[in-house]
């Protein structure tokens, strides 16, 4: 696509056209930064190079493409809205990004100043009209899970067509019936959205693609535990980004090439980084792109990151729905129950996070964990107190990393790491 075209999709979008140049200036130069500058990459990342290169080009064009077709856009902003009933009724399944600093000051009008810096993002890149994933969207869908999301809806409900899907905070058999509502609720929305009937078969289809697309992920996770690191922490989590907004059946497709040359280079005994590099696992909020800086940060700290203990990472990927049922009944009952499994730290209590922590730790030969909380979230940095307790008792150090989309602290935070990876010899 030329230059000239790109510039006409996004003004038919009503993007704000010299803002969004000025963040995807910014964008390049990170990128650029941050992941061009590493040695030792797989071919097969020149895929998500590509994708993110493109990501309001061509992506973009695909998707104005299929609404031209009559396909209808949902973006989301969390794990618990069922990809798989969106894909069913034949619409194009998004994550917005909202990992940087944009329209604050006229978000912090909407929402307060102590509001996390992904809901202040979300806000302000639909207010500064430079994200063309926001503004293609025929529903975004919220859901109730942290104080700070459920209440920005109310204000975001007034900039975009909304549904807000009830998650509740325990996981009793109450709770799982509330979700089920939930879920048939957001089915009859799609249903009447698209006009499509979601059906046993177009269901098992997508639950299909749906767990392809996460087996794929769970391959790539498990050969992180491999000494050498055969893939840096940056590039994993860049993968697991990018399955957020690229076209699943592609995505899924690319990423199992990656893995077989990732196995290439294990069976060589090939890695991103010396042996004997120590292991990191990063835990808590999600990074939405292009919030990269505490995972640069680590890797030029003489360690290298082997698991995203995350909603961007293990959490959207660990549970696979089971797909045996052959009633519509009994798929949104596996649907419900693979959901429900999600150790959001929004839950309470939420002691299988606590575990799959300690699991992660083990199965990737992890030498210590960073946890990391965007300020001003409560439940993660609730967690990070328990966390870093439990952990202890096993003997697993633990660094806890409060930070936000700021660039400003990264000497202090780099101070930090490098001081915890030192600590770990
Ligand atoms: S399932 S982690 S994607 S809610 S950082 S907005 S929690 S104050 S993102 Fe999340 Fe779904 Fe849970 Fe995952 Fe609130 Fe914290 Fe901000 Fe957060």
């Amino acid at each position: 696509m030329s230059d000239a075209a790109h510039t006409e999709m996004w003004e038919k979008l009503n993007l704000d056209i010299s803002a969004h140049e000025g963040l995807l200036e910014v964008l390049g130069k990170f990128y650029g930064d941050i992941y061009l500058s590493q040695e030792n990459r797989l071919n097969g990342m020149e895929y998500l190079d590509f994708v993110l290169s493109e990501v309001h080009g061509l992506r973009i064009k695909e998707i104005q493409d299929a609404k031209a077709t009559g396909k209808k856009v949902i973006g989301t902003f969390c794990v618990f809205v069922p990809e798989e009933l969106t894909l069913a009724a034949n619409a194009i399944h998004v994550g917005l990004c909202s990992g940087a600093d944009a329209g604050t000051d006229e978000a912090e009008k909407l929402v307060p100043r102590n509001t996390c810096a992904l809901i202040k993002s979300f806000i302000g890149f639909k207010l500064a009209r430079i994200c063309p994933f926001t503004e293609s969207c025929d529903l975004v869908v919220g859901e109730t899970t942290c104080d700070g999301k459920k209440k920005a809806y109310e204000a975001f409900g007034k900039l975009v067509p909304m549904h807000v899907m009830e998650v509740p905070q325990t996981k009793t058999t109450d709770a799982k019936q509330l979700f089920k509502a939930e879920v048939l609720r957001y089915k009859e929305a799609l249903e009447e959205l698209t006009g499509v009937k979601i059906t046993v078969e177009n269901l098992r289809k997508s639950i299909s693609v749906v767990n392809e697309k996460r087996k794929a992920l769970q391959r790539l996770s498990r050969l992180r535990a491999a000494d050498p690191a055969p893939i840096s922490g940056r590039d994993a989590l860049l993968i697991n980004q990018v399955s957020f907004y690229d076209d699943p059946e592609r995505f899924t497709q690319s990423i199992n090439t990656l893995c077989d040359q990732i196995e290439e280079r294990i069976a060589q005994g090939g890695g991103v980084v010396p042996a004997g590099t120590k292991r990191l696992l990063l835990s808590g909020c999600p990074m939405a792109v292009p919030n990269w800086k505490l995972p640069y940060v680590m890797e030029s700290s003489n360690a290298v990151i082997v698991g995203e203990e995350s909603c961007i990472g293990s959490r959207n990927v660990r549970d696979l729905v089971d797909d045996s049922a052959d009633t519509i009944e009994g798929m949104l009952d596996a649907l419900v129950d693979r959901y429900m499994k999600i150790d959001c730290a929004c839950f309470t209590p939420n002691d299988e996070r606590m575990v799959n922590v300690q699991n992660m730790v083990k199965d990737l030969n992890a030498d210590g964990v960073v946890h990391y909380a965007l300020s001003f979230c409560q439940p993660y940095a609730h967690e990070a107190i328990k966390l870093q307790d439990v952990l202890s008792q096993k003997g697993i150090p633990m660094l806890s990393v409060e930070t936000g989309y700021s660039m400003e602290d990264v000497e202090q935070l780099k101070t930090r790491v490098e001081a915890f990876v030192e600590m770990l010899d």
